[in-house]
């Protein structure tokens, strides 16, 4: 059974390799994203219990995903295949070190979602639900999906950690923020990276942005920093955890997967700065590989990564 559950778009990805630049000639790798995705795959590669919930189109995208899935071992036996819209892409586009992601996913199948695809239980007997921001900004219907599965998931005492993942490209800013505010002061865990805290709270500092999450209502602020590690604020901690210095080449989906690692480690009832700590340890490894989920690492590899570090 899931102990770990998230829903939300997978993507297919086109990734530029870093020869090339945008135009004609360049050499784009498949991979796959999407954060909720990204984070049951990487709960499963480090393993928790993962399960998905989606609707994919009935291409070959979707058939890839579904494959996907299957081969990391997250339960996706509650994702639709919807004949009538497709499976979302998108492009990492490079010119010289910048990267832009390029969104081909508007009506797509994820798109969909709404709180009724949501199956009884299946949020109920999970110990933690992941839920985002993304899932929030592809459509009213996903998002209200959100709130539900939240309420249903506090009702049944399900721990809920909550990344803001603010896209502006998906929704305005003020909306962005106003609905991230209003979802995280509801989940028991939220978990933006520190552009995302500056967003959401208007502070600078790491320390002033983690104490006004918590005044939004969320009991644990956890603020990822990339190279500079993490830090974890309760109303009786404040931890700052350290990063690995690594040559990073792509940081796609290392936030997810320090999520991931994040709730593997909490259900296993580790402290929230330890848990942070296999966080920012399996975030290394992503950020060094070019791709959302090639680069998770096995549980073995983030916990030998994650012994370099001490708290
Ligand atoms: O967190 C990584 C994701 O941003 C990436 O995989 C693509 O889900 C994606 C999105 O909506 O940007």
């Amino acid at each position: 059974m899931a102990e770990i559950v998230s829903f939300g778009e997978p993507l297919v990805e086109f990734n530029a390799e870093a020869v090339g630049g945008p135009r004609s000639g360049a050499l784009y790798s498949i991979g796959f994203g999407g954060d909720s995705s990204n984070f049951a795959i990487a709960t499963a590669r480090l393993d928790g219990r993962a399960g998905y919930l989606t609707r994919v189109g009935d291409d070959r995208f979707g058939r890839m995903l579904l494959d996907l899935w299957r081969d990391e071992g997250v339960d996706a036996s509650r994702v639709a295949t919807d004949p009538e819209h497709p499976t979302g892409l998108y492009f990492i586009v490079r010119d010289g070190s910048a990267a832009e992601f390029v969104y081909r996913r508007d009506g797509s199948a994820a798109a969909q979602l709404c709180p009724e695809h949501i199956p009884d239980g299946w949020v109920e007997r999970a110990r933690l639900l992941h839920v985002t921001g993304i899932t929030q900004a592809i459509g009213r219907s996903a998002c209200d999906a959100v709130f539900q599965a939240v309420e249903r998931a506090r009702a049944a005492d399900t721990i809920v950690t909550y990344d803001p993942n603010i896209r502006p490209k998906l929704w305005p800013l003020h909306e962005a923020r106003a609905v991230t505010r209003y979802t995280a002061a509801m989940c028991d865990v939220v978990m933006p990276n520190l552009e995302e805290g500056r967003l959401l709270t208007g502070r600078d500092d790491p320390y002033d942005i983690a104490m006004e999450l918590l005044e939004l209502g969320a009991p644990l602020a956890v603020l990822k920093m990339g190279s500079a590690g993490a830090v974890v604020a309760s109303a009786a901690d404040y931890t700052r955890v350290p990063a690995l210095d690594v040559r990073a080449v792509d940081p796609t989906g290392a936030g997810d997967t320090f999520n991931a690692a994040f709730a593997v480690a909490t259900v296993e009832g580790r402290s929230p700065a330890a848990a942070a700590l296999l966080g920012s340890a399996a975030a290394a490894h992503v950020v060094q590989g070019l791709g959302a989920v090639n680069s998770i690492p096995q549980r073995r590899v983030a916990d030998r990564l994650a012994g370099e570090l001490s708290l």
